[in-house]
């Protein structure tokens, strides 16, 4: 069979700087790409981040048996046009979902133009679904997926347990030519690689812990180090939710890294108080070649803090902010800016930035994402059919009510940003700073026009109440 994966991109609408941010290596897509390979398919990538308009072009030239895509919340809509596209130009093509959103808000796929969603781990779902698709045999019967049957979504029982031992390595030659193009930030070309899953924490803001049922999962270090020494590029980010959760395996990766002779620079996300807690630990992997840590600072709210599960105090951070500057590791430091904030603690934010000059600030604002519990009803932006518009769940739009007036709101996120512009500029280079006035011009251009104007000439005004 032909088997088409495609990565969605963002709704230029909604969000008019695209996928500006950050286009990474679309490993969930090599991850089920490998397996179908194996079963003798043939299999190709569509990245439309990369490659906008190439869909209908793709699908009229490859007429694919089979398309797969993947998609967080911000992709939903966007995967449905694609499906709607695939059976449109291609009768009889079989259309299948999955990612964080299927896994946890199926219900929005249940649709007609789609004919599985895969809820959770891919690898084994996608192998049997394309068993079914080549033998046209009756579905309903995959676990952890639901199939299309006459109209009505059937589902196939609890997902298999994970197990890292029974998935393939992704086939990272499906993407080749755009493999140059994979980024985040300045970090370019970037790949990624995942070593574990899941995390012991419960934070409430975050999903991660649900989707693995609070379990950890981790993955052969000879098999990490092996994969590892397949990759080309340079940079390499880990997918892991939380790599240092256990100092003991994570020294002995460290060691078998440096024993293979792979020399990379790696990026990927760390608790402050696992920073705190195994110093020797964060020391030895700077020695080979960890840089950057993407730190979920959250809040400098101690009150907040508990709300959000997260168990991490404001002298914490600032601890971790000291200790990352001595071992020389780089910060990209992400707060939440929860739509109840006041100018106040705005203010406060500013102040916490400045006085403990953090080096890469990124913010992104509270949102009710699937699989965090949060009442659906206080979600403002909505669909025709009554459901959340996912357009906006991108962390960059309130979608639920502001305690200021929402365009006050927007620009003081906005102001965030602009304030620490020069940050961006001394750690980026100027590349990175016209991508972030896309950026930030695509956010204000609903609320504050006028505004959106202005930065997108260069001209920044503070705005807000400094
Ligand atoms: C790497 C990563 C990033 C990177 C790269 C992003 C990129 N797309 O290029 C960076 C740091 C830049 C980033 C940014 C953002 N991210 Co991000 N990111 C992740 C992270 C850590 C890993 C994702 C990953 O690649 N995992 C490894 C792959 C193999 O796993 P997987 O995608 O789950 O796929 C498996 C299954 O889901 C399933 N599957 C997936 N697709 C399909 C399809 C089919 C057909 C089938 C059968 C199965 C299947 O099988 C796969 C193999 O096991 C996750 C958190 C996490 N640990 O999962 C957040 C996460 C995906 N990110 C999230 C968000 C919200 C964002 C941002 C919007 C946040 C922001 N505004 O700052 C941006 C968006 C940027 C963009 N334009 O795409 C959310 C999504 C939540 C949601 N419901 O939408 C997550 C879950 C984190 C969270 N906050 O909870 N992100
Ligand atoms: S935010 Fe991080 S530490 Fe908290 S539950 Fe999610 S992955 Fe774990």
């Amino acid at each position: 069979m032909r088997v088409l994966l495609v990565y969605p991109n963002a709704n230029k609408k909604v969000v008019s700087w695209g996928d500006a941010g950050a286009i990474a290596e679309p490993i969930a897509l090599e991850y089920l790409g490998a397996v179908a390979r194996s079963e003798g398919h043939e299999v190709r990538l569509l990245d439309l981040r990369l490659h906008n308009d190439a869909l209908a072009d793709t699908l009229a030239a490859f007429r694919p048996d089979l398309v797969g895509l993947t998609g967080y919340s911000m992709h939903v809509l966007r995967c449905l046009e694609v499906c709607r596209l695939a059976k449109e130009l291609v009768p009889g093509c079989k259309t299948a979902v999955g990612g964080h959103h299927a896994t946890l808000e199926p219900v929005d796929f249940f649709e007609p133009e789609v004919d599985y969603v895969v809820v959770g781990e891919g690898s084994r779902p996608f192998r049997a679904i394309l068993a079914e698709c080549e033998e046209q045999a009756d579905r309903s019967s995959i676990p952890g997926t639901y199939s299309q049957v006459d109209g009505v979504f059937r589902y196939g029982g609890a997902p298999q347990p994970f197990d890292f031992a029974v998935i393939p390595e992704p086939d990272r030659t499906l993407a080749l030519e755009d493999r140059k193009d994979y980024y985040i930030d300045w970090m370019r070309p970037i790949a990624m690689i995942r070593t574990s899953i899941g995390c012991p924490f419960r934070c409430s803001f975050c999903s991660l812990w649900r989707i693995m049922g609070g379990r950890y999962h981790t993955r052969d270090l000879d098999s990490v180090v092996s994969e590892l020494g397949t990759i080309a590029e340079r940079h390499v980010f880990l997918t892991d939710d939380e790599p240092f959760i256990n100092a003991k395996r994570m020294f002995l990766l460290a060691d078998k890294i440096e024993r293979s002779g792979i020399e990379k620079e790696y990026f990927g996300y760390c608790r402050v108080d696992s920073m705190l807690k195994h110093a020797d630990l964060i020391k030895r992997w700077r020695q080979i070649g960890m840089k950057r840590f993407l730190l979920g600072v959250e809040t400098i709210f101690d009150g907040e803090s508990s709300g959000y599960r997260k168990r991490q105090k404001r002298e914490q951070v600032e601890r971790g902010l000291q200790l990352a500057a001595e071992l020389d590791i780089h910060l990209m430091c992400n707060f939440i800016i929860h739509p109840d904030y006041s100018d106040k603690q705005f203010d406060e934010l500013i102040h916490f930035i400045e006085e403990n000059k953090v080096e890469h600030p990124s913010f992104t604002i509270w949102t009710p994402l699937p699989g965090t519990g949060y009442a659906d009803e206080s979600i403002v932006v909505r669909q025709p059919n009554g459901r959340p518009n996912w357009d906006y769940f991108d962390l960059q739009h309130p979608v639920t009510a502001t305690r200021l007036p929402k365009k006050e709101f927007v620009a003081r996120y906005f102001n965030l940003y602009m304030r620490f512009l020069s940050k961006y500029y001394a750690s980026d280079g100027p590349m990175t700073v016209a991508l972030m006035q896309r950026m930030l011009q695509g956010v204000l251009h609903k609320a504050v026009p006028e505004l959106a104007a202005k930065a997108m000439e260069g001209d920044t005004p503070p705005v807000g109440h400094e």
